[in-house]
């Protein structure tokens, strides 16, 4: 039996449509698998083709096999990185909170800030750091947390693999924008012991999840999250790229700061128009022709403080000078959290 070097699938020549397929003439050279080969050399995206079952059977074993574990938190979408099972799994572990893609924040929020806001979210782990995988910030503080065996955990796309690599010299994990890359678990030896890759958790509510994967994985930022400023009267709203809509209900003006991805348009929108603006997203942006068939929007009433509403997998808005109540017309089955504010005030109104 041999494993695909890029994402722990067993390799096999029978089942192109089966994980783990490469063509029967590069099979016995083969060290990845056609679907990791695809991704790494022409950014070719393929959805995993595994039940959710199989993800969490390999992250309790590697969990089994570990000493320490490194849970690893996506500072951008904290909300997605909280997976329940998580509480379970690590409640006798030791473990390490890793606050990844710091360098994805707005340049207003230190990496000590988003530490301290994320300590007081997740009560658990032993200790908490704060990295960048892609620009190798915190990765000697990381590596001095590491034990005997290493548990790299989380929920998809939160940047496991990417870490992996950064803490392993030799190691050759698959990365990619794509959620679900990473199949089974990986092992990594070197001097200080073994570090092991797992597939991620899949998060609930998210929206990458509601998308094709062409459409998720342009939502993935690759710059820092940049943030947009309203003053809203009542009537008034704003849409973030299209696929989520905030309309002011109550009188009093607020003020709201959408955090997005760079390639996404926030626009101020009024009410009344909202409907027909649904019909108009913009164009060479997500949703594609495909997704917009598929997605069902739903309008909910929600009263918001001074926090952020979270839209899991796009970003949050964060409000002033509230309370107020607000429309929202967002694809069925986002969940839409609201939490403290990760930037600016942090007093919960
Ligand atoms: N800007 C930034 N992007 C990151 C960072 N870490 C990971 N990414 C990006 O996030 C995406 C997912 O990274 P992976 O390392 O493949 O994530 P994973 O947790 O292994 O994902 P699965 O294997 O699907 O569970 C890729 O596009 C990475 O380039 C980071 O620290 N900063
Ligand atoms: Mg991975
Ligand atoms: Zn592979
Ligand atoms: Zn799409």
């Amino acid at each position: 039996m041999r494993i695909c070097k890029g994402c722990g699938i067993e390799i096999q020549k029978e089942d192109p449509k089966k994980p783990g397929f490469v063509p029967e003439k590069v099979f016995d050279k083969a060290e990845v698998c056609q679907r990791c080969y695809r991704l790494v050399h022409y950014g070719d995206l393929k959805p995993s083709l595994l039940d959710k079952g199989s993800y969490q059977k390999a992250v309790s074993e590697a969990l089994d096999q570990a000493d320490t574990a490194f849970l690893v938190l996506d500072i951008i979408d904290f909300e997605s990185s909280l997976h329940p099972d998580f509480d379970k799994l690590l409640r006798k572990k030791h473990t390490i909170g890793v606050l990844t893609k710091i360098d994805l924040l707005p340049p207003i929020t230190s990496a000590k800030e988003a530490l301290e806001w994320a300590k007081k979210r997740l009560p658990y782990p032993d200790s908490f750091v704060a990295v960048s995988g892609k620009k190798g910030w915190g990765i000697d503080e990381l590596s001095r947390l590491r034990g005997k065996v290493t548990a790299v955990v989380g929920t998809t796309n939160s940047g496991k693999s990417t870490l992996v690599k950064k803490l392993v010299n030799e190691a050759t994990p698959t990365i990619s924008v794509a959620f679900g890359t990473t199949l089974n678990n990986l092992f990594f030896p070197d001097s200080k012991g073994v570090i092991i890759d797992t597939p991620g958790l899949w998060p609930q509510g998210r929206l990458l999840e509601l998308l094709c994967l062409d459409c998720a994985s342009s939502l993935v930022p690759d710059k820092k999250m940049v943030s947009k400023l309203f003053e809203l009267k009542e009537g008034q709203g704003i849409s973030l790229g299209g696929l989520v809509h905030l309309n002011l209900k109550s009188e009093k003006p607020i003020l709201a700061i959408a955090f997005v991805p760079e390639s996404i348009e926030v626009n101020r929108v009024n009410r009344d128009k909202t409907v027909s603006y649904l019909e108009h997203f913009a164009p060479n942006s997500p949703p594609c022709p495909l997704c917009q068939k598929g997605l069902a929007f739903e309008k909910k009433d929600m009263r918001i403080g001074n926090e952020d509403l979270v839209i899991p997998g796009l970003g949050w808005v964060s409000f002033r000078h509230t309370p107020a109540a607000l429309e929202v017309i967002a694809p069925a089955g986002l969940s839409l959290p609201k939490r403290s504010p990760l930037i600016g005030p942090k007093k919960q109104s």
